[in-house]
């Protein structure tokens, strides 16, 4: 399928009658549905008006993710547009990504939000803590968000048992596989991370990598395997500022889609798999895979490509040079799509999917047009990447794209 830019006038419709058709038979489990902070100001208003609540406008919606700058001292337009989604559907987990959007169309300040809408209508959802989230029996999925302060962290561990943040991680993970399980829907297909201060070196240790020990901990301890049927994920950092080895402010925040039944994970054949990387980049592998393929049955297979970046076999290619390191990307993509159809899923082009670009040089407008041209020449002049600005998680990467297909996708404009 492709991406259609939704007319400004258009509506929200329900999720059957507007989805995209599919070659490849059944109509699409899941639909995302993107919009400026101010196109959902709006609708939450006109919605007020008519005394609609959100099921009405966005029937099915899981979860909310609200990217965007974070604002401080001040509440920024991301944290009032959060703040607005919550008392509009309190039962709706609102995911907070807090990085600043770039591009030329972009003014500061500006933030997007994102949806993800299932076929159904029996949703639910709970707070247990820093953890919220929403599913439907029904369509066996399961949005959830967390949100958790390093300071926090751990109570119930033993105080020498790692960092702050290899704790927050343990105990957000061990919370986010103890709901899955009391749902009965325990395959997690996607998992979105946020580090912040990702690349910062505390206690001799890169954040990154102390992410890296607190997640496969926690995957471990709630018996889940650490190679091959493992979900995909994306781990970037909000820049935020750090003083020597104290927490952050800012939080670690999860959010993530799940399922009653699994995933097949896909790896690519020019990269050696994350959960194999060599000790050098730390002393716990990364637990994800390149992408993963969920199919229900007979609905359409959704494609979730993990974060990918310029890297073959297990090192980094084409230092400081961040073209380079966006075509390497894209071969890294496309060869995830192959190896995706190899295993029976799709076939996707370049062209069906949905991206986000994360770029850690803000500043560098030359760079973010060339990585858009190198990404439109790749995938079609069609594509509408949404560009961040955030942390790559080894600090000689540049860029990272991620990526998804076979979900129905509308563009609120
Ligand atoms: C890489 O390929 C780049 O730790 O969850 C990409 C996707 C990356 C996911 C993660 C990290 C993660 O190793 C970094």
């Amino acid at each position: 399928m492709s991406v259609h830019p939704a007319h400004a006038e258009r509506r929200p419709s329900p999720l059957l009658p507007s989805a995209a058709p599919f070659a490849h038979g059944g109509e699409p489990a899941l639909r995302l549905v993107q919009m400026s902070d101010a196109r959902l100001v709006a609708l939450l208003h006109d919605a007020r008006s008519r005394g609609d609540e959100l099921d009405r406008v966005f029937p099915g919606a899981l979860g909310a993710v609200c990217i965007g700058a974070a604002g401080a001292p001040d509440e920024s337009r991301t944290d009032s547009m959060a703040r607005m989604l919550t008392d509009a559907a309190p039962g709706l987990p609102v995911a907070p990504v807090q990085m600043a959007l770039l591009g030329t169309e972009v003014a500061p300040g500006d933030a997007v939000c994102e949806l993800w809408q299932c076929d159904a209508h029996d949703l639910r959802g709970a707070r247990h803590g820093a953890l919220h989230y929403r599913y439907s029996e029904t369509a066996g999925l399961v949005f959830g968000s967390l949100v958790v302060h390093e300071t926090d962290a751990a109570c119930d561990a033993p105080h020498d048992d790692g960092t702050p943040l290899e704790r927050a991680t343990f105990d957000a993970y061990r919370a986010l596989f103890g709901l899955l399980d009391t749902l009965g829907m325990p395959h997690p297909l996607r998992i979105w991370n946020t580090v912040p201060a990702i690349n910062a070196v505390q206690g001799g240790l890169e954040r990154y990598r102390q992410f890296n020990i607190g997640r496969q901990r926690a995957f471990d301890a709630c018996r889940r395997a650490l190679t091959g049927s493992v979900p995909a994920a994306c781990a970037l950092g909000s820049v935020v500022p750090v003083a020597g080895d104290a927490s952050p402010a800012a939080p670690l925040a999860i959010h993530f889609l799940a399922s009653r039944t699994p995933a097949d994970s896909i790896e690519n054949p020019r990269q050696v798999s994350a959960y194999h990387y060599p000790a050098q980049y730390g002393p716990r592998a990364p637990t994800f895979a390149r992408a993963a393929a969920w199919a229900d049955g007979h609905a359409a297979p959704v494609l979730f490509v993990s974060g990918t970046a310029s890297i073959v076999g297990h090192r980094t290619v084409h230092r400081g040079d961040v073209v380079a390191q966006t075509r390497e990307t894209v071969a890294n993509l496309a060869a995830v799509l192959e190896q995706a159809a190899r295993q029976g899923h799709g076939p996707f082009s370049l062209a069906d999917l949905s991206y986000r670009v994360y770029v850690r040089d803000a500043g560098d407008t030359a760079a973010l047009a060339a990585i858009g041209r190198v990404l439109r020449d790749a995938a079609g002049p069609h594509v509408r990447p949404l560009f961040v600005h955030a942390d790559v998680c080894r600090d000689d990467l540049l860029v990272e794209i991620e990526a998804s297909a076979g979900h129905a996708m509308e563009w609120l404009s």
